[in-house]
């Protein structure tokens, strides 16, 4: 990494993914000169700590990006439609977490451990998308497989935790459970379509004219513009329970056989990957585990007995770190190192 340091603006900075990112960047010590944390006008003049030092959260709508050289961009696609261009075209590299920009053909879609030279394409618009958390677990363990073998065609369904849907949809989880538990009331649900506690809802984003929803259409695309536009996806993803780390049970067909061996010795030496597979000793991996950790997991790799060259696996990771803050850092990093 170069040793110059750099202004970084975290816009959202209040919000899940937002105070995940500003743990990530003192956690690895990223380079940096100033740091603005910016939001919407309801949470301006608040503070929040970062390396030991108290900030003052500021207006987004009133921020001036000249002098900021990167962007870490959280706050909701629509927000990041307007700020991240007005902030690109002040010269501050925006890595954008939302969906707004993911599948325009002059924005990268990047997950470093997969397609780190996409980044290159940043100049088109000085913009770098980074995926749904969904996706990002998904490519991170498939790549290796795919390098190997050849995937054709990709089954999964997600078990996705509720930090993915914001700091209000964990405290409606959290209150439904409360009140189930504790007094004769039941709290309505506001930012779920359904009671999420004690239950599961197999909805995530609005229904499409194809009868997906948008999450699952986008763990489709994105695969295809990260990894390969070749490989068919049918994703079904759902809501559960868990406050934090989503889980994945994903079914691959390859052109080519790979035994669950060999395809365990490929996972074992891929980046930001960590096999824990020995159901014998009661070694898989579950949301609890890897809530707080940087890893992919993968666990129960086993023969898709139902197909020729099938394989399948359960793959967990923390949904706000490798899922979304990690991810954005990695990129930043990324860039710096060969590109600002
Ligand atoms: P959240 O906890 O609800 O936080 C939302 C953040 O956006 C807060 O900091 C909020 O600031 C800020 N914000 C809202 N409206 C704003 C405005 N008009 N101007 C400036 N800031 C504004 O949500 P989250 O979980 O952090 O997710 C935020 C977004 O990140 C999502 O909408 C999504 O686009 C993206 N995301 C991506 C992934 C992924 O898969 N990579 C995962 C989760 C989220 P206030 O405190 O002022 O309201
Ligand atoms: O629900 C999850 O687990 C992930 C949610 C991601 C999300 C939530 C609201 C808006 C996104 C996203 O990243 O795709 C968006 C969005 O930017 O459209």
């Amino acid at each position: 990494m170069s040793s110059k340091s750099y202004n970084v603006a975290v816009v959202g900075a209040t919000g899940n993914v937002g105070r995940e990112i500003l743990n990530i960047l003192e956690e690895r010590n990223f380079p940096i000169n100033e740091i603005f944390l910016l939001a919407s006008s309801r949470s301006a003049g608040s503070t929040m700590n970062f390396a030991g030092r108290e900030l003052v959260v500021r207006d987004l709508a009133e921020f001036d990006f000249s002098g900021v050289q990167i962007g870490l961009f959280s706050p909701g696609a629509k927000v990041s439609s307007q700020y991240a261009p007005k902030a690109a075209a002040a010269g501050c590299v925006v890595v954008d977490n939302t969906s707004f920009f993911r599948m325009d053909p002059e924005v990268p879609l990047v997950v470093p451990e997969v397609n780190p030279g996409a980044i290159a394409q940043y100049t088109q618009k000085g913009i770098i998308a980074n995926p749904n958390c969904s996706t990002i677990q998904m490519v991170v363990a498939l790549k290796p497989l795919h390098d190997a073998a050849t995937i054709r065609r990709v089954v999964v369904s997600t078990y996705q935790a509720v930090s993915g849907a914001g700091k209000e949809a964990m405290d409606e989880l959290f209150e439904q459970t409360r009140a189930i538990y504790a007094t004769t009331l039941r709290v309505p649900p506001k930012k779920f379509p359904k009671e999420i506690a004690f239950n599961l809802i197999p909805q995530i984003d609005v229904f499409l004219e194809n009868g997906y929803t948008k999450e699952e259409m986008k763990m489709v695309n994105e695969t295809k513009k990260i990894l390969d536009p070749a490989i068919r996806v049918t994703a079904t993803t759902v809501r559960v329970p868990v406050f934090n780390a989503h889980s994945e049970s994903i079914t691959i067909e390859t052109e080519r056989p790979l035994s669950p061996a060999q395809a365990r010795a490929l996972l074992a030496v891929a980046p930001g990957v960590e096999v824990v597979d020995d159901p014998a000793q009661g070694l898989y991996m579950t949301p609890r585990d890897a809530a707080g950790k940087d890893a992919t997991y993968v666990s129960r790799i086993r023969a898709d007995e139902s197909v020729e060259n099938g394989l399948q696996l359960w793959v967990v990771s923390d949904n706000l770190r490798k899922g979304a803050a990690l991810n954005a850092v990695q990129i930043a990093e990324r860039l710096i190192a060969d590109y600002l």
